[in-house]
């Protein structure tokens, strides 16, 4: 299991109110380990579901937005007014670099790297690890296609790193049916497999709803109807 708070031991995400010094001859490094989290994620993800039966999901793999000392204090009665921003603050922060993390290592690895994805790169990114048969099949092509557009929240027609932070913190949510724990700093695989689906259809639905929240709570911005 991935644990982000690995990350922040690193130094790599850093707690909540703490001061970010960049001492001149690290950014290399720093970029580095962006790059070392983002395959994480991307492995994490890729984990959790299988192409060979997409019923199939591997419930022993979640993704920790934030560690346990957080959820410890999010499931505390009567939180102070204090703890209340401890939570969000820390929360944003973790989930914004886990977006900076997750779209450097995708355009790195599959795009141009100049830290956006554009539609092809994104479609290269997403069909990396599928079976020849279905990178090649119009309908899951379809399927990207359709992602991208719900992603690109203010389509400029590239997905940048403020999305991919509002994707990742929308699927956190997880769904409504009760089969998820919701928002809980953690992205299960049930979360994440019944945010695909949803991301994978044409039309407007709950996932839009979702990332215009998360967009907005995290950037202040709206997304582009
Ligand atoms: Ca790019
Ligand atoms: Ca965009
Ligand atoms: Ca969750």
């Amino acid at each position: 299991m991935f644990n982000v708070s690995f990350a922040i031991n690193q130094g790599l995400l850093r707690p909540a109110g703490t001061k970010n010094p960049q001492p001149a001859g690290q950014t290399g490094t720093k970029q580095a380990q962006l790059l070392k989290l983002g395959e994480e994620i991307h492995k994490t993800f890729k984990s959790m579901s299988n192409y060979n039966d997409a019923d199939l999901i591997n419930e022993d793999v979640e993704l920790k937005i934030t560690d346990d000392s957080w959820r410890a204090l999010a499931g505390k009665k009567n939180k102070t007014e204090a703890e209340k921003r401890q939570l969000d603050v820390q929360y944003k922060s973790n989930i914004k670099q886990l977006g900076k993390a997750y779209t450097l290592y995708a355009d790195k690895t599959f795009g141009n790297g100049d830290g956006v994805l554009t539609e092809a790169e994104y479609a290269a990114f997403e069909s990396a690890d599928m079976p020849e048969i279905l990178k090649n099949d119009p309908e899951a092509k379809q399927v990207t296609k359709n992602a991208f557009k719900h992603l690109d929240l203010n389509k400029n027609g590239n997905i940048d790193h403020e999305e991919m932070a509002a994707y990742l913190h929308a699927i956190d949510f997880g769904t409504e049916d009760g089969k998820s724990n919701g928002l809980n700093g953690k992205i299960s695989a049930y979360d994440f497999m019944a945010n695909s689906l949803a991301l994978g259809m044409q039309k407007h639905n709950v996932i839009d709803q979702k990332l215009a929240y998360t967009y907005n709570a995290l950037f202040g911005k709206k997304p582009v109807e």
